[in-house]
């Protein structure tokens, strides 16, 4: 590097040490009105959220109340983390003081939680997993918070809040934080995928990474197993598939972010099938699969449930579950094609006896 070089280097690194997200969010939208100072705001929460969690979390084996149970059960019969109760209760407090979000709607919650003093203002809703794959709290390794937001329609009189039973499409922004060796945050409000370090020293999250992109196919598949005998046969074929052909490798953490993590960065497929205890899978559609669908899709892959694509879905319930199938573009499309084949299988015994 020249003499002449080096002031310009130096200034393209200072400028991506001042990118923090608030102003990341306004420079994709290229604004300043409402809509752009809104996410901007809404952005910045989350991460201050996303802040509070990796703080508790980095000194997890020091602290109480971070580690093990609450003796409680959640709405979907799953026993409670003390870190998913206290992530849960950090995004509440953190969006009370936003003025943008009159109704919040998490894993954790049976019915959204309202804040009726926003709810004049606030247009937003934020649906969230506070810590996706708490079985990896105790054992300290990767766990993640899942987001999305979407556009409160309607004044949800009833506050049944049946307007988000709609499909991903509707989603305005999206992302997931990564706690793992450092703490990140990715990103997507629908101009690509983005993903930011958080800076311990400076406090702040920092871009690192802009309008990712996933490659048409990778070496990895993501899946739990252990659930082979649980499987459909078409599952069990793809599998089959993979033990059998050069150029595939297995990685599972159990905790989603982070396989989904690794997928996005070095491609590949994450599926979680419907099982024979769970036939509509374990992953819920509204705070797990459609904002990763909607990253997904933003980097260039897909996302299926195996017969419909992922961001068409519409719930049913809050908590409505469905399998997921989501990577790169070829690998979706391999699972998807056992998947086909098999049902087209079925259609034609079912003709021939009849
Ligand atoms: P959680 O949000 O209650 O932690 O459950 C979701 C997690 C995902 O992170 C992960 O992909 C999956 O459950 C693992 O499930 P399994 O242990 O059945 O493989
Ligand atoms: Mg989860």
């Amino acid at each position: 590097m020249t003499d002449i070089d080096r002031p310009l280097v130096e200034e393209h690194s200072l400028d991506r040490d001042c990118t923090t997200l608030s102003r990341h969010v306004l420079q994709q939208l290229q604004s300043f009105n409402a809509e752009a100072q809104d996410l901007s705001a809404l952005m910045n929460r989350i991460a201050l959220a996303a802040k509070i969690i990796s703080r508790r979390l980095s000194r997890a084996g020091l602290v109480e109340g971070a580690l093990g149970f609450t003796g409680g059960m959640n709405v979907q019969g799953e026993s409670v983390k003390k870190m998913d109760a206290y992530a849960n209760d950090v995004f509440i407090s953190v969006f009370k003081q936003s003025g943008l979000v009159c109704r919040l709607a998490s894993e954790e919650m049976e019915k959204p939680y309202y804040i009726p003093e926003n709810c004049p203002i606030g247009r937003y809703t934020l649906i969230y997993d506070p810590i996706d794959g708490s079985s990896n709290v105790d054992i300290n390794l990767n766990i993640g918070s899942i987001f999305s937001i979407r556009k409160q329609e309607g004044d949800d009189i009833d506050g049944n809040a049946s307007d988000l039973l709609q499909n991903g499409h509707k989603q305005i922004a999206a992302g997931y934080v990564l706690y793992g060796p450092s703490t990140m945050l990715v990103y997507s409000i629908g101009t690509g995928v983005h993903s930011f370090t958080l800076d311990p020293s400076l406090g702040e999250f920092i871009l690192s990474n802009e309008n990712i992109k996933i490659p048409d196919h990778g070496p990895i598949y993501s899946m739990n197993e252990g659930n082979f005998w649980q499987w459909e046969e078409s599952i069990r074929d793809y599998i089959r598939y993979v033990h059998r052909h050069e150029g595939y490798t297995a990685r599972y953490s159990g905790a989603l972010v982070g396989d989904f993590h690794r997928i996005l960065s070095q491609g590949g497929v994450f599926i979680y099938p419907g099982t024979v205890k769970k036939p509509e899978g374990k992953l819920r559609l509204l705070y797990e699969s459609a904002p990763l669908a909607f990253l997904m899709e933003q980097a260039g892959g897909r996302a299926s449930t195996g017969t419909q694509d992922l961001l068409e879905v519409v719930p049913e319930a809050l908590h409505t579950r469905t399998p997921l199938i989501i990577g790169s573009k070829e690998d979706v499309a391999l699972v998807e094609s056992f998947i086909q084949d098999r049902a087209r299988e079925s259609k034609e015994a079912l003709i021939s006896r009849s």
